[in-house]
């Protein structure tokens, strides 16, 4: 593609028309603005084993994810897209997940798409439906309007997904810190398991 635009980062600080590489092997975002990487502490009173919890932790404070972000104006009508990779891992016998957060703007949607791993979405909405769809590679998913989004790895290499969203969605994580989600993913036998959370607050928000 012929263009008289800056390439890579220049683009995605100054909102012009831009093209990214994905390395999917990696896998890395060529080009970003921005990126997040969330440890075990940045996951406090997620996991169910408050016990198995804390002895991972003292063991130290591992990387769970990393969030690569083209953040955009926060606008309507502007799009924020980026690249979630969270390690496989387990504390007790739940695994790594991504905190999970309903949009502050609630009616907007997401769209996830899967480069790498295995694993799930695990969704639900303010009135307590759930949903929980599968996460694999060349896998996409479309989170609806209203609901709550948290990725969860099952598998035993990085779980790669492509996101994309309302610039001016934002991200509520206190509902899902202080709720929980109704739903979790744990291993039971050898193999991954919904199973209801005994600490979910109910759908209030
Ligand atoms: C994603 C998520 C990303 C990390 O960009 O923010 O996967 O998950 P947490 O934000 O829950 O830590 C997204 O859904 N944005 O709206
Ligand atoms: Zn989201």
């Amino acid at each position: 593609m012929v263009s008289a635009m800056p390439r890579g980062i220049g683009c995605i600080v100054d909102r012009l028309p831009c093209s990214f590489e994905l390395d999917t092997l990696s896998p890395v975002l060529g080009a970003f603005s921005s990126k997040s990487e969330r440890t075990l502490s940045d996951l406090a009173g997620q996991f169910l084993d408050a016990a198995a919890y804390e002895r991972a932790l003292a063991e130290g404070d591992r990387l769970v994810y990393v969030v690569y972000q083209s953040t955009g104006s926060g606008q309507a009508g502007d799009l924020d897209y980026g690249l979630t990779v969270l390690w496989p891992g387990k504390i007790g016998n739940e695994y790594w997940m991504t905190k999970g957060h309903y949009h502050h703007v609630l009616e907007t949607s997401e769209v996830y798409y899967c480069l790498q791993g295995t694993g799930y979405m695990v969704m639900e909405d303010i009135s307590g439906h759930w949903a929980v769809e599968k996460l694999a590679s060349a896998r996409g998913l479309y989170v609806a309007p209203g609901w709550a989004h948290r990725m969860v790895n099952v598998g035993n290499v990085p779980l790669a997904a492509l996101y994309v969203c309302p610039s001016h969605a934002g991200h509520d994580y206190h509902t899902i810190e202080t709720r929980g989600f109704r739903k979790l993913i744990v291993e039971q036998g050898g193999a991954p398991a919904i199973i209801d959370n005994p600490r979910w607050q109910g759908c209030r928000r």
